[in-house]
């Protein structure tokens, strides 16, 4: 009763007012599983590409071509396939397409059909997402650590300063509830600061406060001073997180600050970002560095992968082999995952599995562009162990993702959460988790 009957798609619309694709999986059994595909707008080169009509219309945007893909390769290929089988229908969609970079089915019409296939399977056993997700990939579900934007910067907000995720995680929280709980009290108080230096101006793509800064360290040091006005002391229950997304900032072989009118190469990119982690309780960067500056990454994990989670998100493209390289080459130590780079389910665990057999982290991310889908709320907390990136703390298709995970934590229990387990090795798990964190 899971053979697959149809696979339908449809134009909708994403958080940027984008066109995007919803997919519908019909099986024998009546049951359907729906996904609709993300978007990103700081795009690793080496991930799926999105397949997009170009031209005069919706800007370029439009997803005619990649409806196509669905209508005339996918659904013939997957009716009649079980949606049991993960791994036997995202292995027919790869044979569908041997470019490296799906382009030409496209990643947008691949992530939406693998995950609604996902979504059917765990709809035709009656089961929740994650726990269809845990029993299928024999993991141990539990809650993820939530890492969550308080000022948005680079591409999502039209390059007003350089960084583009200025973030909190609060590791020290003991429930998933109390992270939102001390997020919204940090967000308002960042709002407030900003507000007093009439410099609210809104919000960027993901939610965060519009970064209105004269310098990039300036957001650092708002975002310590909104969460000691939030009642908390910086690095102890509450750490800061970023995402330089530095494959944005090359420019002639340099990194290109715009927002401070200076250059600089891969060292002295590397020294500023240290002289910061010296300065702020910074316990967790991604992209550091290009996705094509392997050597700084490895001197950037030499100098701090001891006490400092370094995420590559460009730089891993979610892509297992990927991991593989940068464990043995010692560059990075966790890695993003995000469906719509790898363009498949199977692709997203294999990466996701790789990185936490390698003893790292692994972050569940959204994208810049987002729906109401919340399977990243699932595949996260399903797999387990893990960490969930999914923007700030205001708009909906951002909420609808932590919301999500409030519903499971009601039926998977308070104690299922992670806590700050997943920044163990970090110098705030070192510090913190021997004792209380007070
Ligand atoms: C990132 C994501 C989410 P985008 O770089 O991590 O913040 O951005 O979806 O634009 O790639
Ligand atoms: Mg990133």
């Amino acid at each position: 009763m899971s053979r697959i009957t149809a696979v339908q798609g449809r134009r909708v619309w994403d958080s940027r007012g984008n066109p995007t694709i919803e997919v519908d999986v019909t099986l024998e059994s009546g049951v359907i599983g729906r996904a609709i595909a993300p978007a990103g707008a700081s795009r690793g080169t080496r991930e799926a590409i999105d397949l997009r009509d170009g031209g005069k219309a919706l800007r370029g945007m439009g997803v005619a071509r990649a409806l196509d893909s669905v209508a005339t390769k996918i659904a013939p290929a997957l009716v009649g396939l079980e949606a049991t089988d993960q791994a036997g229908v995202d292995a027919a969609i790869l044979a569908l397409d041997s470019s490296p970079l799906k382009e030409s089915l496209g990643g947008n019409a691949t992530v939406a059909t693998s995950l609604a296939v996902l979504h059917a399977a765990a709809n035709n056993a009656g089961l929740p997402l994650w726990r269809h997700v845990a029993q299928h990939y024999d993991t141990s579900p539990s809650l993820p650590l939530p890492e969550i934007q308080i000022f948005g910067g680079g591409a999502h907000a039209g390059r007003r300063v350089d960084i583009q995720d200025f973030m909190i995680m609060v590791p020290g929280a003991s429930s998933f509830d109390e992270v939102m709980e001390v997020t919204n009290e940090v967000y308002f108080a960042a709002g407030d600061i900003m507000a007093s230096k009439g410099k609210a101006a809104g919000v960027a793509d993901e939610g965060g406060w519009w970064p209105m800064f004269d310098s990039n360290e300036e957001a650092l040091e708002t975002l310590v001073k909104a969460i000691e006005k939030a009642g908390e002391k910086p690095g102890n229950r509450v750490i800061i997180s970023l995402d330089v997304a530095a494959s944005e900032l090359g420019q002639d072989g340099q990194y290109r600050l715009a927002l401070e009118d200076r250059s600089m190469d891969s060292g002295q990119l590397i020294d500023m970002l240290g002289r910061w982690m010296d300065s702020y309780p910074i316990a967790s960067i991604e992209d550091p560095v290009g996705e094509d500056d392997p050597e700084g990454m490895v001197e950037f994990t030499r100098r701090f992968g001891d006490h400092v989670q370094i995420i590559g998100d460009d730089y891993l493209v979610t892509n297992a082999k990927l991991v593989a390289e940068a464990e043995a080459a010692g560059a990075c130590n966790a890695v993003l995952v995000k469906v719509n780079q790898a363009g498949t389910v199977t692709e997203s665990v294999d990466t996701f599995k790789a990185a936490r057999a390698a003893g790292w982290g692994a972050i569940v991310s959204a994208r810049s562009g987002e729906t109401e889908d919340v399977s990243i709320s699932h595949l996260s907390t399903g797999l387990g162990g893990g960490q969930l990136k999914v923007g700030s703390f205001t708009r909906s298709e951002r909420m609808v993702k932590w919301n999500e995970c409030l519903r499971i934590q009601d039926e998977l229990g308070a104690g299922s959460y992670v806590a700050g387990a997943p920044l163990a090795k970090t110098w705030w798990g070192k510090n913190k988790l021997k004792g209380s964190v007070a």
